[in-house]
């Protein structure tokens, strides 16, 4: 069981690993685009602290990196990816979106890793590994009818597919009021799927309801449908945002760094934020050396 405090520097590093990508964007040092989790840290640290590297799958989309670093920790290679060096997660031929290491796989397709997902839990079954298949999708990608599909069939067949919706309530520039009928909740519902919901930034009560649905479906093999409301600080994806400031800075209150470092001692937190700011910069100076990606198609 992890402490609060290294709850917050998983957080703190991602925050900071992501500010920095928006940084080295500015200074034309990444190759191709980038979309950054920057607010949305709580929710990728409390819920993969339930999930075994070694046994268990994460599929993640678009906006991977927080999943990616709080399952693998490998912030070298990530960054290396995103500046097409050879040392990157895919030999930096896959860029921000698309990487793929061991049990961890992104896709920027919206939806298109959700019946993946949901056939690497069948697989599971059969093999009776007891293994969770867990996907992270964003409440635009509900618009995408396979995430349907997969409902249906990991319903049906009963298998341990961990269906995670983060809804930070835009798709791109596009408000979920005008995306999105009805309730989330219940489009899982509808599949006879166990359902939970959340409206927190609270790392700790994240990683409790997380733990219960990871809990249930190593118990049950069967699907679970989270609901995760959250919100990004960042643009989509750069620049990209027309939201409204006084929306931005009430969310800002509720940042999940706030929230957990309120209840760290002072002393003990500034040493963590040392050490994570220590930690990349070393990261960012081994990625800036390290040898362009070979030229041609991936190996
Ligand atoms: C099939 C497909 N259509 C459109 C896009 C372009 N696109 C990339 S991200 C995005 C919005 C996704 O919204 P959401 O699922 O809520 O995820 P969020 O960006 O909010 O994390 C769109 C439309 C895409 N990548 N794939
Ligand atoms: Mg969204």
């Amino acid at each position: 069981m992890e402490t609060l405090a290294t709850f917050y520097e998983r957080m703190f590093f991602i925050r900071r690993f992501e500010e920095t990508l928006l940084d080295l964007f500015s200074l034309g040092k990444l190759v191709g685009t980038t979309h950054t989790y920057i607010g949305q840290e709580a929710n990728a640290v409390g819920l993969i602290e339930h999930l075994d590297p070694d046994v268990d799958t994460v599929f993640s989309n678009h906006r991977c990196h927080g999943h990616y670093l709080a399952f693998t920790d490998d912030a070298f290679g990530l960054l290396c990816e995103v500046m097409g060096k050879a040392p990157g997660v895919c030999g930096g031929k896959g860029g921000s979106q698309h990487l793929c290491k061991g049990n961890f796989y992104s896709n920027g397709v919206l939806g298109s890793i959700v019946p993946v997902a949901t056939g690497i839990g069948l697989a599971e079954k059969r093999k009776g590994t007891g293994a969770v298949s867990t996907v992270f999708l964003g409440d635009g990608t509900l618009g995408e009818g396979v995430t349907y599909e997969s409902l249906n069939l990991a319903s049906l067949w009963h298998l341990p597919v961990f269906f995670v919706v983060e809804n930070n309530h835009y798709a791109q520039s596009t408000p979920v009021e005008l995306e999105l009928a009805g309730s989330i909740a219940a489009r899982g519902a509808a599949f006879g799927v166990e359902v939970d919901e959340l409206d927190t930034t609270d790392v700790q009560v994240i990683h409790e309801a997380a733990g219960r649905a990871v809990a249930r479906i190593r118990e049950t093999g069967a699907p679970f449908f989270l609901v995760l409301n959250t919100y990004r600080f960042s643009p989509h994806s750069k620049s990209d945002d027309q939201r409204d400031p006084d929306e931005l800075e009430e969310r800002r209150t509720r940042d999940p760094l706030l929230v957990a470092g309120a209840r760290l001692d002072e002393a003990e937190r500034k040493a963590l934020e040392e050490r994570c700011e220590e930690r990349l910069a070393e990261t960012v100076e081994a990625a800036d050396e390290a040898p362009a990606a070979a030229p041609g198609v991936a190996a």
